[in-house]
């Protein structure tokens, strides 16, 4: 406390702090007292979502600009990098846009933090890594293989990561997050979550699309369970967290076909969906092993999906979203 007394300083950095995730482990950490600074480019995060996150220091710059990553990182001691352009799809349509927004914002990002001393980096990795092998549930040790260009970014992150802690002694630890969901998430774009979109749609009424046979499975997860999974992280012994990926997910998956109808009892949705051409890039199945995680953070789901999901509904409702 005296450091930020003295230095009027945040001891956290949050990247991405105006999307769903970002706000949401900003939202968190000011609930405990701690000083926290945001950095968006609002590309895809939204300004409204920084409501009620107004003890934050809030930066509005892009991280792919090396100026803006040592605005962000000057004095901070723990950085969340949620920053991200998130979407498979929009990745297959603008790979260089993904990569520019994922690979280079984090290496722009890793360098500042190592130039300003930061101690930790906690990474936003993604289930994505793993590609689309049959085995499952997914396991760290196995190797990556990522389809999309969304995958191979985020994956080029984790191991900046990984080299950052190796050759510069800087700690990182990587979330890798299995389709992660709840309030906040933006439902109003193409490119958005399939759970986002599916509440938005089916509370207004409208006809929700199931690309494929709706029998792809996720993991999906509640984003309290991420948020406390990111609080973990950056208090883990170095010994034990730093250098390594491991799994952020609730260890159980649902198909979309499945979703389609708890979200129909819990809307009020009385039509069927519409069924269109698989997407590229798309996996089919998706479940994690969260062993790695409980063992090394003492990580534990502590919401379920149907439970995370009501209240993602209700959200929705009376956010009229
Ligand atoms: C991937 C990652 C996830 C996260 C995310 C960021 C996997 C398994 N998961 O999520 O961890 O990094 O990317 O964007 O790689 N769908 C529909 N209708 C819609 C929208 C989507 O059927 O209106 C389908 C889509 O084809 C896919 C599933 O829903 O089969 C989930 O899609 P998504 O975009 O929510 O997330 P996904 O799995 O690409």
């Amino acid at each position: 406390m005296r450091r930020q007394k003295e230095f009027n300083l945040a001891r956290y950095l949050i990247t991405g702090a105006a999307g769903f995730i970002g706000r949401s482990i900003a939202a968190a950490l000011l609930a405990r007292g701690e000083s926290v600074r945001g950095v968006d480019s609002l590309i895809t995060g939204k300004r409204e979502n920084l409501t009620g996150l107004e003890a934050m220091e809030f930066l509005q710059g892009d991280l792919a600009d090396p100026v803006t990553c040592q605005k962000a990182c000057a004095g901070v001691e723990i950085v969340f990098h949620e920053a991200a352009l998130a979407s498979v799809p929009r990745s297959v349509a603008d790979p260089i846009g993904t990569n520019v927004n994922c690979v280079d914002a984090t290496l722009n990002l890793l360098v500042a933090a190592r130039d300003a001393g930061v101690r930790r980096v906690v990474y936003a990795g993604s289930s994505s890594a793993y590609g689309d092998t049959p085995t499952l549930p997914k396991r760290e040790d196995m190797v990556p293989k990522p389809i999309s260009p969304y995958a191979v970014a985020k994956l080029a992150g984790e191991h900046y990561m990984q080299a950052f802690a190796r050759v510069y002694g800087l700690e990182t630890v990587v979330l890798r997050y299995f389709n992660v969901f709840g309030p906040y998430q933006d439902p109003s774009s193409h490119y958005s979550g399939v759970l986002a979109i599916f509440c938005r749609k089916m509370l207004a009424g409208e006809q929700p699309t199931i690309y494929g046979d709706g029998e792809q499975s996720r993991d999906f997860t509640f984003i309290e369970n991420v948020v406390e999974g990111n609080l973990l992280a950056a208090t883990a012994p170095a010994e034990k967290a730093s250098g390594k990926v491991m799994n952020l997910a609730t260890g159980s998956r649902i198909t979309l076909n499945q979703v389609f109808q708890l979200l129909c009892e819990l809307t009020g949705y009385r039509g069927k969906p519409a069924y269109a051409a698989e997407r590229a890039g798309d996996i089919r199945d998706s479940l994690a092993d969260i062993s790695r995680a409980r063992e090394l953070l003492g990580y534990t789901p502590r919401v379920d999906f149907r439970e995370g999901l009501q209240r993602t509904v209700d959200w929705y409702r009376a956010a009229g979203a």
